[in-house]
């Protein structure tokens, strides 16, 4: 997969030169570049702002500092792939897990990172001529760019692709795998500053375990998160129900 990020800061995406990310990255998993926005200015300031039409704080990015740095971004995508264009902003939809198995089916994601009061609006119409565009946030509240919001992505997104996470088990057995918050984990010292661990966990049982670690993760999902058990799909009451 190829991944470009477009900043005026690109020091922030420093970050996916380390960890699992950063060895996806040698091992040629993930094809990332990082493009810093003014080097698309044509002025001798390197201007990347406006004030905005119609009044009001802050600033605006111009147009066309990123219509030219998509234009080359668009040169270089892999050949037949129409390149996702997303856009982090507290105004798009909101992230979740399946948004990134989304992603992860892409051959080439890019992210435009706004700073200030957000990007020409005019920017994202001219560039669904060449790209799918989605505005996305991170969630409900408010960051200072799309930075660190791009980074969060390309995280989420570059551990679904096949040979970045060693151990493919791992992706089954986390939170939002299955719309549940994952069971609680513990390791040695099985006795530590007062504090046990759930007996079961010791017995050998297996199917005990399973069962055990199954509803914690409902009990932990509906104390933390009830929004999520409303969209699950659980497949034995779903037949219950038919039978009834
Ligand atoms: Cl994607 N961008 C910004 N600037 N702020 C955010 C966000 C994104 N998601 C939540 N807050």
């Amino acid at each position: 997969m190829r991944v470009d990020v477009v900043t005026i800061f690109p020091e922030y995406l420093a970050a996916l030169d380390v960890s699992l990310i950063g060895r996806a990255r040698k091992d040629g998993l993930l094809d990332v570049h990082v493009h810093d926005l003014r080097d698309f200015t044509v002025d001798k300031h390197r201007t990347v702002d406006d004030t905005p039409y119609g009044g009001g704080a802050g600033m605006v990015m111009k147009p066309e500092p990123w219509a030219l740095s998509l234009l080359s971004i668009s040169e270089q995508s892999p050949a037949g792939a129409r390149p996702l264009l997303v856009v982090p902003s507290p105004a798009g939809q909101v992230f979740n897990q399946a948004l990134a198995h989304e992603f992860a089916g892409r051959e080439h994601l890019v992210f435009a990172c706004g700073r200030y009061e957000g990007i020409d609006e005019r920017v994202l119409d001219w560039a669904s001529e060449s790209f799918d565009v989605l505005p996305v946030s991170l969630g409900d509240y408010v960051l200072n760019g799309g930075e660190v919001a791009a980074l969060a992505m390309v995280e989420a997104v570059g551990r679904l692709i096949p040979g970045v996470v060693g151990n493919p088990e791992s992706l089954v057995e986390e939170s939002h795998a299955d719309g549940l918050l994952e069971y609680p984990v513990y390791t040695k010292p099985s006795f530590w500053r007062g504090r046990g661990i759930p007996p079961v966990l010791l017995s050998g049982n297996h199917a005990k375990i399973a069962e055990f670690r199954r509803t914690e993760q409902f009990i932990r999902t509906a104390a933390r998160r009830p929004d999520l058990l409303a969209s699950i799909d659980v497949p034995s009451l779903t037949a219950t129900d038919r039978a009834a």
